[in-house]
């Protein structure tokens, strides 16, 4: 279990869940609500959010690590992670600005420790190096069917008059996307001072209702009944 937050003004959330749940249409949304009340965000995501660590994100999901196996793709993972926090979440954190990402650490105890096998110990050990105490103040879990996100996935590439390729994690077999699933609801079972989960399964300005005001009630420094 990750140890309580380590800064007090500015906030650091994440986003985490499967293939296609909406984290980034509501990340994006996120922010707007941040900035309509004049708070200072940045927008990020893993594995990226640096030049390194985009190079690495290229990488993993070209697919040309996955010979090397779970265990190596979680300590590429890390690295990555390492040069994001130290590069960019706490240099943002440190001036006040929230920092909010698409995807942090709970993804890989998700999909490289929960479904891929990788023993917790390393998981865990990874954890500790790569966060450097950076641990989010309030994660949010969106929590959906894997069938029905893929349907969206695949509607969105048919809006965008792209081909469905799939990177390297959305090829996997539908019974894996199901245990990821369940890994993500066990990850937030077992934090559920930072944690909350939602159904992502509801229209997209529902959820985005829902999320401002598990934002607004955790963090009531943005304003009392903190509304749109
Ligand atoms: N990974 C990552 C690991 O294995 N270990 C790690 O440690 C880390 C950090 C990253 C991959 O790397 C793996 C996990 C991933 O497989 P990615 O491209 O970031 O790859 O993959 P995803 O995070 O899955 O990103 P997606 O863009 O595919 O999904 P999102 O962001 O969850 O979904 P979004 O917002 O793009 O929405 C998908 C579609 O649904 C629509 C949107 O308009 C869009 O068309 N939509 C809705 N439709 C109806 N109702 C709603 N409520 C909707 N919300 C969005």
């Amino acid at each position: 279990m990750l140890d309580a937050p380590n800064h007090s003004t500015a906030r650091f959330i994440t986003f985490e869940g499967g293939e296609g749940v909406g984290k980034s249409t509501q990340v994006k949304r996120l922010l707007e609500r941040l900035a309509a009340r004049d708070v200072s965000a940045v927008r990020t995501r893993e594995p990226g959010g640096t030049p390194k660590a985009e190079a690495i994100r290229s990488y993993i999901l070209q697919g040309r690590s996955e010979s090397w196996g779970p265990g190596a793709e979680a300590v590429l993972f890390a690295s990555a992670r390492h040069d994001h926090v130290t590069q960019l979440i706490a240099p943002n954190l440190a001036r006040g600005t929230w920092v909010i990402s698409d995807r942090f650490c709970d993804s890989t105890r998700a999909y490289q420790g929960l479904t891929g096998g990788v023993d917790e110990k390393l998981i865990d050990a990874l954890e500790d190096l790569a966060l450097d105490g950076h641990v989010p103040d309030l994660t949010i879990v969106l929590d959906m069917d894997p069938e029905t996100a893929f349907k969206r996935v695949e509607m969105r590439a048919v809006e965008d008059g792209l081909a469905l390729t799939g990177d390297r994690f959305e090829k996997e077999e539908l019974d894996w996307h199901r245990r990821l699933r369940d890994g993500f609801l066990n990850i937030a079972r077992n934090n559920p001072d930072r944690c909350v989960v939602l159904s992502a399964e509801q229209p997209e300005e529902h959820l985005a209702e829902d999320i401002w005001r598990v934002v607004s009630e955790r963090f009531p420094e943005l304003g009392a009944g903190a509304g749109a």
